[in-house]
């Protein structure tokens, strides 16, 4: 075996993996000696049909054994390791050696390779800027015939240029490795006036077109033979005037920047200074941003090593690219064969860093992240347009449907549930029994004004009664007193006292 884990991977077919196993042979190379641990360490793995084969496959709840086995098949020596102590009884099942799904992007590979690739890529930009020279240079193919010296025809300013769609198709094949490459341009982009809808209109419109047709296939019975004719990416020529956007710029950009992966570019890039370019790049990138354009930038992933971070950042930090086309191979003064420009103060090399972003517009455009800008145009701009698609015609996606079932999170969900119902039937009995002691309080002070008017009314009443009583006894003291004997004669009371009547005695 040889330290290349793919060739591993291919030779570790199920029968001389357990041959090896069952013997408990040292696996004589440390890359499998590494998988081996790795496999034998992943938990819940499990192959029954393996598990009656021999020791290999152990169905063990020991931590002594496991550590053991690991031990004994990553370094080929049996150095028993002190057994670690869990509170939790833990049951693993384990695979020792190497299971294979390592092996799954070589099969990826070798799948891709068979069924090759494809790319859409679309350009705009005015007139003479340099775009079939820099597909022709970015792909190293002849896609498109270039005039050294274009011709211009006259043609009457006021009549209106239309924008119209050419695409060209061809298969390029390098190491290999066959793409089916897809170049869309609009030729009649620019050349209008004003920037009315006629000037952007047609290449939008194309845009959409291709998403429905994709759609479409995509709903019918049979979908294996859906062809990906979505544009996976648009090239956007700005023209090298050393200043800012122009409005035509601003309005295409913001009519297409949801529908594909823009990409802008400064054409003709050696008609400027090096100050002017950074100059101009500062202003582009201001206004991109005071408009809320979106770019693609290439994503910086977490398990990225710091070489492929620091790659993707240089990519990032120079859009928009500044580029220099051409095809033509020159001679430099030391002696190197260059694609580039030649002028007489010196020759501009498209493929030298120094002098243009030519190198990191392919590696965005190419090398890099050719699959990511299909995937994003697949999974992020062909889904959001084919929601808003498919709302208009009134179909909406019920999403409690189409959840993907996760035990857990269904759970969680669940829980969640149930505490804010427990929540909800709180709050309203708080507010039933505030409802109530309300009620009641207003009824207390209801029956106490009631019975201070009435003591009030009695009081007075009470009042009145004394003040009419003091007045009779005041009138009865007034009054002379005479007695009146049975037979109508008044005798005198005995002792002289007066006789009195009623309660007042
Ligand atoms: N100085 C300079 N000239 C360039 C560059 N790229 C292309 N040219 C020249 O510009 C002219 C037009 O190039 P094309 O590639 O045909 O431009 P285009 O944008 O495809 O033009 P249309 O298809 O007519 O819209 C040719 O003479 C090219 O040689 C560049 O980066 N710098
Ligand atoms: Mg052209």
């Amino acid at each position: 075996m040889t330290t290349d884990k793919s060739s591993v991977s291919v030779n570790a077919d199920s029968s001389s993996f357990a041959a090896s196993a069952n013997t408990s042979s040292p696996v004589p190379n440390s890359s499998s000696g590494n998988q081996d641990q790795y496999a034998s360490s992943a938990e819940g793995v499990s192959d029954t049909s393996n598990s009656k084969n021999a020791a290999s496959v152990s169905v063990d709840g020991s931590e002594d054994a496991e550590s053991k086995t690991a031990t004994t098949d990553a370094s080929g020596k049996s150095a028993a390791k002190a057994p670690v102590e869990h509170k939790v009884p833990i049951i693993k099942r384990k695979l020792n050696g190497y299971v294979g799904f390592a092996n799954l992007p070589k099969q990826w590979h070798r799948k891709s390779i068979r069924r090759g690739f494809s790319f859409n890529l679309m350009v705009v930009g005015a007139k003479g800027l340099g775009k079939s020279t820099l597909i022709n240079a970015l792909f190293n193919k002849q896609l498109y015939k270039v005039d050294s010296a274009p011709k211009f025809s006259y043609r009457d300013p006021n009549e209106p240029v239309p924008v119209t769609i050419e695409t060209v198709s061809s298969e390029i094949e390098e190491n290999n490795v066959k793409l089916n490459l897809t170049v869309i341009d609009c030729p009649g982009f620019g050349e209008n006036i004003d920037n009315t809808e006629v000037s952007w209109k047609p290449i939008v419109d194309e845009i959409d077109r291709r998403f429905d047709e994709y759609l479409e296939e995509e709903t019918k019975v049979n979908r294996s033979t859906v062809v990906d004719n979505r544009v996976h990416a648009l090239l956007y020529f700005i023209e090298p005037t050393g200043h800012a956007l122009k409005p035509l710029d601003i309005e295409f950009m913001k009519q297409v920047h949801d529908k594909v992966n823009l990409i802008p570019v400064i054409a003709r890039s050696d008609t400027l200074t090096e100050k002017e370019v950074e100059s101009s790049k500062q202003m582009i990138l201001e206004d991109i941003k005071n408009q809320g354009i979106r770019l693609f930038t290439p994503p910086i992933y977490e398990n990225d090593d710091d070489e492929t971070v620091a790659s993707t950042k240089g990519i990032s930090e120079k859009i928009p690219f500044a580029v220099v086309g051409s095809t033509n191979y020159i001679q430099t003064s030391d002696g190197r064969t260059v694609r580039g420009r030649s002028y007489p103060w010196g020759i501009i090399e498209v493929d030298n860093e120094e002098h243009c972003d030519f190198v990191k517009l392919r590696q965005l455009l190419i090398r890099n992240f050719m699959e990511e800008l299909k995937e994003t145009t697949g999974n992020s701009l062909y889904e959001r347009y084919r929601s808003e698609k498919l709302e208009k015609l009134g179909i909406k996606q019920d999403d409690s449907v189409f959840k993907e079932f996760d035990p857990v999170l269904k759970q969680e969900e669940e829980k969640q549930l149930h505490e804010a119902k427990l929540n909800n039937m709180e709050a309203q009995m708080r507010s039933i029994f505030q409802q109530k002691v309300s009620r009641e309080e207003k009824k207390l002070q209801e029956t106490e004004a009631d019975l201070f008017s009435k003591h009030k009314e009695m009081r007075e009443k009470l009042l009145k009664q004394i003040k009419l009583l003091e007045e009779k006894k005041k009138d009865l003291q007034k009054a002379p007193v005479k007695t009146v004997s049975p037979k109508g004669y008044s005798s005198p009371q005995p002792n002289g006292q007066k006789q009195r009547k009623g309660f007042l005695r």
